[in-house]
């Protein structure tokens, strides 16, 4: 294990008594949300977790150390958002190395979740398949971590701004188990419907709970657990697709590229919606980490998947 993780106490103290665990990710914080809906949606996301009983686990890269449980403290830092870099799995080196600080994304917060033994987190949506994506090759580096790393996620689907069908494929491909959550479509992130049907769901905590043992017991990355925004907080799909057309014309013509893309959308539709995307984004946070956390208490109280089998020996 890396020297450089450090885990809280009450995180430490909740893994080593089964207690359930719910990975956050920092990157939301930073530069998802602008101030000072990100803090409060932060605080919020942990009250939640607590609230059904499991402990939080917000990670993210502080002066170089990699830290799984944030205090209150060091989550204002995030909120501030200056200098604070964002940081999918392969920045995290980086960060290390240079004794930087940045929000982690799905791929590098369940890549130091796995690391530190925690088996589910909850975000807002995944990143996924951009749209145009057969000119730019923008595909979020989310779905191969989600792929390879046997750590449960619960979003409420890919973010609208992206290529929804696309994402689902390229889920597909990866082998990556996708559920619905009392859904049977795969939601649009701001808005419930896309139109995409879900070949599994699942109604309850503890079915959720059993599809995710069974997932990691085959070494399988995820899955991913979708449930829909709050129905009193989600967006009219044809008002947010005009939003999505125009923010992307606009970053187009910014020549906006790579990571920046994303908050870039983010901001744009929120501009343009008066603010409903912001509510929508936080009630579906908050939403998804009381969610992920029910599921991690109903895991915490069956058995857990048997250790993978040690590599084989290399042949002489
Ligand atoms: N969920 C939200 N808002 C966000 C994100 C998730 O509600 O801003 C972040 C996550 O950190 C996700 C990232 O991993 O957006 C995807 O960025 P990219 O498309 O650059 O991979
Ligand atoms: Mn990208």
């Amino acid at each position: 294990m890396s020297p450089d993780l450090v885990v809280s106490r009450e995180v430490t103290a909740a893994l080593n008594s089964g207690t359930g665990v719910v990975a956050l990710e920092s990157s939301v914080i930073a530069h998802g949300l602008p101030a000072p809906v990100n803090r409060e949606a932060a605080l919020e996301m942990e009250q939640a977790v607590r609230a059904a009983g499991a402990v939080p686990a917000m990670i993210g890269v502080i002066d170089g150390s990699i830290r799984v449980g944030l205090s209150a403290s060091e989550i204002d830092r995030f909120s501030r958002g200056e200098g604070i870099s964002k940081a999918g799995a392969r920045d995290v080196p980086f960060l290390a190395a240079a004794k930087g600080t940045a929000g982690t994304t799905v791929s590098g917060t369940i890549r130091i979740a796995a690391l530190a033994g925690i088996r589910i987190m909850a975000t807002g949506g995944i990143g996924g398949v951009h749209r145009g994506a057969e000119n730019t090759f923008d595909v979020s580096a989310d779905l191969r971590e989600i792929s390879r790393t046997s750590v449960a996620v619960v979003s409420s689907g890919a973010k609208s701004v992206l290529d929804l069908p696309k994402t689902l494929e390229m889920l597909e491909s990866l082998g990556v188990p996708v559920v619905g959550f009392r859904t049977g479509e795969f939601p649009a992130f701001y808005s419930a419907r896309s139109g995409l049907h879900l070949e599994h769901r699942v109604e309850t905590p503890i079915e959720a709970a059993a599809v995710v043992r069974e997932s990691h017991a085959l070494g399988l990355g995820g899955p991913l657990i979708v449930q829909p925004v709050p129905e009193d907080k989600g967006l009219d799909p044809a008002w947010l697709e005009e939003t999505i057309s125009e923010a992307l014309l606009y970053a187009e013509r910014e020549g906006i590229r790579g990571n920046a893309v994303t908050p870039f959308l983010l901001r744009a539709v929120a501009e343009a919606t008066g603010g409903a995307s912001i509510e929508a984004n936080r009630a579906l946070l908050i939403a998804n980490a009381r969610t992920a956390a029910e599921i991690a208490v109903k895991m915490a109280a069956i058995s857990p998947p048997p250790a993978p089998p040690p590599p084989r020996p290399a042949p002489r």
